[in-house]
């Protein structure tokens, strides 16, 4: 029997995973874990504060923690603003992860990383797998240093970890937060309240995204997966859809035609500039048969339908 614990489960991509995870096990096989425990909580919530290497052992040793999925970080936009303190977070909490992991032998850990370990010097479409990792942002130099420590750990200590290149991921469910394509999930909360849209990047930046459906099943595909073919042991590309704000803002102009975006760009566009327009993920295709669902038309019919109140979808 497994025993689940999630860090970082109040956040975006936490929030939705954790209730696929209490679905597919059961809730009280589910240990969600954040900072901050929310006012009502489905399943078992606790608070943890994953700089205290301690206090994740203390969790695990209560409930007898087979698997660990560690999605806490500062994101690329917020990590900016202190880039010191981004570094310090993210690799603290990360290797906090892995020791607790080696010592109590968990049987199978999850570190996301992200499309934000690429760089000016990468090919920016169709981004291979192998690419030169020169990151813009200290986000995703963090991460280039986790999937390098993801690798050194399991070739090291035989540690199961598994990772996934997320690129941005837009949902209904919770909101992103600090993130630079965070203006995909933004433009269906104006939209779908009549309001006009200010997007912080430019009308033709063209950057991979996922819907979140597809990101928790390739998630939950990948670890559950046959070790054996599982053969990238840093992190998978992983691909869904690319677009740019002006033909997301045409999509939803399917249902609401008077919505309109204006754009400011903002420090976030030299971020977006250095990262891929699209991504090649044939090797997540080859390994355990990852193939995305969500089209841009799907995506936008899907989340205007779970986020307004429905008189459009009419
Ligand atoms: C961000 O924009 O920082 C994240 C990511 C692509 O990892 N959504």
């Amino acid at each position: 029997m497994e025993n689940i614990l999630i860090i970082g489960a109040g956040g975006q991509i936490g929030t939705v995973l954790c209730q696929a995870l209490q679905e597919r096990y059961g809730e009280s096989r589910v240990i969600a874990s954040d900072l901050r425990v929310p006012p009502n909580p489905r399943g078992i919530f606790v608070s943890l504060d994953a700089t205290q290497v301690l206090a994740i052992a203390d969790i695990v040793r209560q409930y007898n923690v087979t698997q660990i999925y560690h999605l806490a970080a500062v994101l690329s936009a917020s990590g900016e603003a202190n880039p010191i303190r981004t570094w310090e977070l993210n690799m603290q909490t990360l290797l906090n992860v892995l020791e607790v992991a080696r010592t109590f032998r968990i049987s199978k850990v999850f570190v996301p990383s992200s499309i934000a370990v690429f760089g000016e010097d990468a090919p920016h479409v169709n981004t291979p797998q192998q690419a030169f990792l020169d990151p813009a942002t200290v986000y995703g130099i963090s991460k280039v240093a986790a999937e390098n420590w993801l690798h050194y750990y399991h070739t090291r200590y035989g540690l199961d970890i598994r990772s996934l290149r997320y690129p941005g991921v837009v949902s209904y469910q919770s909101l992103p937060g600090g993130g630079t394509t965070d203006y995909a999930v933004d433009i269906f909360h104006k939209a779908v309240h009549g309001q006009p849209f200010t997007c912080f990047l430019k009308e033709d930046t063209r950057l991979p995204m996922i819907y979140m459906d597809d990101a928790i099943r390739a998630t939950l595909e990948l670890m559950e997966a046959d070790a054996a073919r599982i053969t990238v042991r840093t992190s998978y590309n992983l691909a869904g859809l690319s677009f740019t704000p002006a033909e997301l803002t045409a999509a939803i102009q399917v249902y609401y035609p008077s919505f309109q975006t204006t754009y400011q760009p903002d420090f976030r566009q030299q971020i977006a500039e250095s990262w891929p327009q699209s991504i090649d993920d044939t090797r997540a295709a080859a390994d355990w048969d990852w193939k995305p669902a969500f089209d841009l038309a799907r995506m936008t019919g899907e989340m205007i339908h779970h986020l307004s109140d429905h008189s459009v979808l009419a």
